[in-house]
């Protein structure tokens, strides 16, 4: 069976972005797949974090994976500053990384832009890290939003190049990027991905929001000029991203929707009806995702589990590449 290995950063709410663009297809590949699912609270702190919130934010991120399906049973789901084979991988991987490389990529030049004062060498080595994630399970396939698949390019160029240094060691993997969900843009800006770092909450739907929040937000999200229901998101950016939402949320095809809308004159009514389908998705995750966070003990029962399991492959994989390195 070929294996999945996916990440979120524990750095605040998760969004309907996250949920969408990501978390959603995890559920769909754990049927096909044996899929490792990662807290990635190392990569949360390459950029300013309280630690009291990090605690509660890597506690929420894994329940927020059980709510939304994704079943222990049949996957990994631990925390990444639980196993070290992560960090000494990518001490291993840093020797092979080029500093150029690490400085063309864009999530680097955005966030330094975003914390100037607080450009560290983490924040650099964000994707040599990832890198050795993916890297330490044999990975296939790496699901992300579109925003990651330079990262995921880096890991396959460090893998090969490791590989060619010093003889075969890891796999290539592959990012999956699903077309639709793959950039769920802000409600406020529909120019900008929707991004938990975002200013205003007018941005983002927290997965925690109330069916009120909700209907709130979409009611005040920006729309476009004309009044048509029609997905273009050259010209139309504001309605495509509600019409991705709602085909999202509804597993109704966005043509379908178009049709369903032809007559309509108004956004008010189209939006109504948008963040009904919102809250209605929404509710039974919320449900879910409370009755666990009253059981913080089962949620860590589950992640030391999981870290345990996840140690017994990465280590395999750590071991062969010191030898293969000379490292005794
Ligand atoms: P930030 O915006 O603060 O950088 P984030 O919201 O992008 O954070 P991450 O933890 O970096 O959150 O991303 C988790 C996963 O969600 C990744 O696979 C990422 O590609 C995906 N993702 C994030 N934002 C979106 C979005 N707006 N649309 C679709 N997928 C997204
Ligand atoms: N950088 C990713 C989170 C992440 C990840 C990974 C995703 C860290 N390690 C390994 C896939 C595979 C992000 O979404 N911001």
């Amino acid at each position: 069976m070929k294996t999945v290995f996916s990440g979120v950063r524990p750095s605040g709410a998760i969004h309907l972005g996250n949920y969408l663009g990501a978390i959603k297809n995890w559920v769909e590949l754990q049927k096909n797949y044996q899929c490792v699912f990662c807290v990635v609270d190392y990569h949360a702190i390459t950029t300013p974090f309280s630690p009291k919130e990090l605690s509660q934010n890597a506690l929420e991120t894994a329940a927020t994976y059980l709510a939304a399906g994704i079943d222990p049973k049949q996957s990994l789901i631990f925390v990444q500053s639980h196993n070290p084979d992560h960090t000494e991988m990518a001490w291993i991987l840093n020797t092979i990384a080029r500093i150029p490389e690490l400085e063309r990529m864009t999530q680097f030049k955005e966030k330094s832009e975003e914390h100037k004062s607080a450009i560290n060498m983490g924040l650099f080595d964000y994707p040599v890290l990832m890198a050795a994630d993916i890297l330490l399970y044999g990975t296939d396939i790496v699901p992300v939003g579109e925003d990651q698949e330079q990262h995921v390019e880096l890991a396959r160029t460090l893998a090969r190049r490791f590989n060619q240094t010093f003889g075969e060691t890891f796999k290539i993997p592959e990012s999956m990027v699903r077309k639709e969900g793959a950039r769920i843009m802000g409600l406020d800006d529909p120019n900008k991905k929707m991004s938990k770092s975002a200013e205003s909450s007018l941005n983002y739907i927290v997965l925690t929001d109330t069916p009120e929040v909700i209907k709130g937000k979409i009611k005040k999200a920006v729309t476009d000029s004309g009044s048509e229901i029609k997905y273009n998101p050259e010209n139309k950016p504001a309605i495509s991203n509600l019409l991705t939402i709602y085909s999202l949320v509804t597993d109704k095809p966005i043509e379908q929707l178009e049709k369903d809308y032809k007559d309509h004159t108004s956004y008010a009514d189209f939006k109504k009806d948008v963040a009904d389908a919102v809250v209605e998705f929404l509710t039974p995750f919320q449900k879910k995702f409370n009755d666990l966070l009253e059981k913080p003990k089962e949620i860590k029962k589950i992640l030391e589990d999981g870290a345990k399991e996840a140690r017994e492959i990465s280590e395999k994989t750590l071991r062969e590449a010191k030898k293969k390195m000379g490292l005794i």
